[in-house]
């Protein structure tokens, strides 16, 4: 952002468009200011996260895809993404519903792209999840492991790579050789998938975002409930 900018002085669909070029430049002190302002403005959290930051990053993505922007840049817009994001999660975080379940999420392995499955955590949690996130890159035994631990409702797997993607079925073939395959609901989610590629792993959904995330989790708990 450039210095001479008062934010305070942009209107609402200026300070997201500054917000969204900040957050291609990877500038997160920018990006923390923006994020406040927006919320001073009595913007919903969801609403800063999905018109600032997840729209800048689409167009992170694009340049990514042709060329123009390289893995450091990437990395500086990921992190200032990471910035505007802990400011909100609290704020998604914070429910007065009832706990409706409970949930393990990780990226599997091979694939470290972690801030897809960050915001459908913090989103479950809003939601009234307990939410175990395991991070990035895991394999079959990590998320055995969290399983055992944590004896969740769902387990959700993201991966944003068409080389990782083969490996959600990896884990869901060992879920039903163990036996607990029934146990979970399962829900994957990531750019490259499809509702076809969830149908044809095993998996009980595919969630195209967060927000899909929270109703299928929502609706497939209830079911599950009421059977
Ligand atoms: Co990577 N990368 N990346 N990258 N990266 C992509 C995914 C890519 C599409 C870029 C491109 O070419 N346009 C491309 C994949 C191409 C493909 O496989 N077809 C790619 C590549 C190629 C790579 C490397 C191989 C590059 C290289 O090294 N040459 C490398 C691989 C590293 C590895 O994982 N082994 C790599 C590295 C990186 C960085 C480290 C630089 C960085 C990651 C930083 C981090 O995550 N901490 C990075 C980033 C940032 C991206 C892009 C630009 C943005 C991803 C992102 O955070 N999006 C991405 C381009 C893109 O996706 N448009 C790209 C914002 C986020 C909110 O969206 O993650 O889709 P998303 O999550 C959404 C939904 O998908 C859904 O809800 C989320 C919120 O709405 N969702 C779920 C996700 N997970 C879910 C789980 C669920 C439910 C819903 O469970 C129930």
């Amino acid at each position: 952002m450039s210095e001479d900018i008062n934010i305070q002085e942009l209107s609402t669909e200026e300070l997201l468009e500054l917000m969204q070029e900040d957050l291609y430049d990877g500038l997160d002190d920018e990006i923390v200011a923006e994020v406040q302002e927006a919320l001073k403005r009595g913007m919903t959290p969801y609403d800063v996260l999905t018109k600032g930051l997840v729209a800048g990053m689409d167009v992170v993505g694009e340049d990514f895809r042709d060329g123009i922007l390289f893995v450091p840049e990437v990395l500086m817009a990921a992190k200032a993404m990471k910035a505007g994001m802990a400011i909100l999660r609290p704020l998604l975080a914070e429910t007065g519903a009832p706990k409706l379940g409970t949930a393990v999420i990780g990226t599997v392995k091979g694939d470290i792209h972690d801030i897809g499955q960050n915001l459908v955590s913090m989103m479950w949690e809003g939601a009234g999840f307990e939410v175990f996130n395991i991070g990035i890159n895991n394999s079959v035994e990590d998320y055995m492991a969290a399983i055992e631990k944590h004896n969740p409702d769902i387990l959700g797997m993201s991966a944003l790579l068409t080389t990782t993607m083969p490996y959600m079925k990896t884990v869901i073939d060992s879920l039903v050789e163990a036996g607990i395959r029934d146990r979970l609901i399962v829900m994957v989610g990531g750019a490259p998938l499809s509702d076809a590629f969830a149908e044809e792993i095993g998996a009980d959904a595919y969630c195209r975002d967060a927000a899909v995330a929270v109703e299928t989790a929502k609706k497939l708990i209830q079911i599950r409930q009421a059977a």
